[in-house]
């Protein structure tokens, strides 16, 4: 999509005038590792239509996309410390290359830096109204990661918990990023909340199609470990589905393997994988992600704005369903 690929440059070449190439080399190293690894920059792209849709001149929506992913960025540092995470992006991940302790400082920077460049893009009302929505989604983010380690111990997480889960550690961020577009480009109130709306819906979609790349996807195209969720028991639609679906013995095994941490991970994420296709999983996950893209859609509709930004919104919303990294 052409518009998706040069918003992507223009952002790159803002990204590069400004983050992190700077000194000390041990603090800024690993954060400018991460940035320049080659995320999708969805966040980004979307920060930009965000403001675009209301006749928001780019330079705002690039401020805001550089908050955003900068922020996008410090919570993978993070996070792939949590989790032991070896690979990010088909690289080494940044605490498997500059260690925990860089890993975690940097980080820390990072998320700072993030309300620095949030504060350069608007007039003041404007920023002080992007840090209020900013603070209360970097909350929700914190609040779905507890959420997702909690689970990770829990045999009786209900799929409307795990929706909501999501809801906060992804789909916040991906609203939130349209929303500060949006509100950057000084939108009108009804119409940001509906765009932030269609940002959460898709971003529930979006999680949904990560966890089934995390267990079904190609290892060359993915660039994490594919079937990390698992090894990890990570409680995702695709195992609470099974155990709804299981019988008898497999419903046993599935539950045995999945709070376990046994020595042959291998062989674990091979039988849960095999279990999950046998009960068709991958389809009713594709059918989960279409109801949230049918909500996302009517919320896009109740959008005032302009119509050709709102197409391409909706393609590259499209696009991410399908992706396969
Ligand atoms: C908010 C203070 C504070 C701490 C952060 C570590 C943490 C707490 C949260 C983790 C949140 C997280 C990593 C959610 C996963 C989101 C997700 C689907 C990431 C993958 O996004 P893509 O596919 O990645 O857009 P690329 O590589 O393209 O950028």
């Amino acid at each position: 999509m052409q518009q998706i690929a040069s918003l992507q440059q223009a952002f790159e070449k803002y990204l590069q005038a400004r983050a992190f190439n700077q000194e000390p080399q041990g603090l800024y190293g690993p954060a400018d590792y991460i940035m320049k690894s080659t995320g999708k920059r969805v966040r980004p792209v979307l920060a930009m239509l965000g403001c675009q849709i209301f006749g928001g001149d780019l330079e705002k929506g690039m401020a805001v996309g550089l908050a955003v992913e900068v922020f996008h960025n410090f919570s993978l540092v993070h996070d792939d410390i949590m989790d032991e995470a070896p690979l990010r992006r088909g690289k080494p991940a940044v605490h498997t290359v500059y260690g925990l302790n860089a890993g975690i400082l940097s980080g820390d920077v990072m998320l700072i830096y993030a309300y620095k460049f949030l504060l350069e893009a608007g007039k003041p009302e404007v920023a002080a109204k992007l840090v209020e929505i900013f603070n209360g989604v970097a909350i929700e983010v914190c609040e779905g990661q507890q959420y997702d380690v909690d689970f990770e111990t829990r045999e009786d997480v209900a799929i409307p918990e795990y929706i909501r889960m999501i809801e906060l550690k992804t789909a916040a961020l991906i609203g939130g990023a349209l929303q500060m577009g949006g509100v950057a480009a000084q939108g009108d109130a009804e119409s940001v909340s509906a765009l932030c709306s269609f940002g959460r819906s898709i971003g529930i979609a979006f999680q949904l199609q990560d966890d089934i790349l995390d267990t079904f996807g190609d290892p060359a195209k993915f660039g994490k470990k594919v079937g990390g969720d698992i090894a990890q028991n990570k409680k995702t639609f695709l195992i609470l589905k099974a155990m709804q679906l299981a019988q008898g013995k497999d419903r046993e095994r599935l539950a045995e393997l999945m709070s376990s941490y046994p020595e042959d991970e291998a062989g674990k994420i091979k039988e849960v994988t095999a279990l999950l296709r046998q009960l068709d999983i991958p389809q009713w996950a594709e059918a989960l992600k279409a109801k949230y893209q049918a909500q996302a859609y009517e919320a896009l509709q109740r959008v005032k704005g302009d119509e050709a930004v709102k197409k391409v919104l909706w393609g590259l919303s499209e696009s991410l369903m399908q992706r396969q990294s």
